[in-house]
């Protein structure tokens, strides 16, 4: 495993191995059947590229209204629970005894991004987001902690993890594109990226 910092963001790479990767895509099978993955509408029209859901007593989610936490899934079902897997993810990088009450789950299909944004819909910014991805290549790109300015990119490929804390907790990040089939995990190919947010 390397260990390397890049505008604060903490990367891990990887930080877990096939095995443990594999765990984790069966781990997120009920939980994608409990709650689909769904295609969050902009405020002002049009749709994200990458298709969400999430984990926990909250998941977020984007429509007409704008962007925010809600303890539902659009069914109206609540959100299952976070996999017991990911929260020990959480408090081995961590170190923290508050548990995330949200695991996002994003799914970049072929042709899918994210553009640049910060996290900032969550209450508390003095907890970090943990990133996990699985599955293709992701060109993670990490901007400063206002819009605008020189930015870097990386690229993350599965089993890495990302720790997102402190000043780097308000940093724009994105992700300009995924090298889709890249990876074997998903037999359908994409990239799933799990975030990690303490929200209330
Ligand atoms: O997919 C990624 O690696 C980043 C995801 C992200 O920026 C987010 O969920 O806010």
């Amino acid at each position: 495993m390397t260990k390397l910092r890049l505008r604060g963001f903490e990367l891990q790479k990887p930080y877990l191995d096939g095995a443990a990767q594999q765990q984790m895509i069966e781990c997120l099978r009920p939980v994608l059947r409990a709650a689909p993955l769904f295609s969050p509408e902009v405020p002002g029209g049009g749709k994200m590229s990458v298709r969400m859901t999430s984990a926990g007593a909250f998941g977020w989610i984007s429509d007409q209204d704008g962007y925010r936490y809600e303890d539902r899934h659009p069914s109206g079902r609540t959100w299952p629970e976070i996999p017991q897997e990911i929260l020990k993810i959480w408090s081995d990088v961590t170190g923290l005894e508050r548990e995330p009450d949200c695991c996002l789950i994003n799914y970049y299909g072929e042709g899918a991004r994210m553009g640049l944004h910060q996290d900032k819909d969550e209450a508390d910014f003095s907890f970090p987001v943990v990133s996990i991805s699985l599955g293709d290549d992701g060109l993670l790109r990490i901007g400063n902690q206002s819009r605008g300015g020189k930015t870097d990119t990386v690229w993350l490929n599965s089993g890495d993890v990302v720790l997102m804390g402190g000043e780097a907790r308000l940093t724009y990040h994105g992700v300009d594109r995924i090298r889709f089939k890249s990876s074997r995990l998903l037999p359908k190919g994409g990239r799933i990226n799990l975030t990690l947010r303490v929200v209330t």
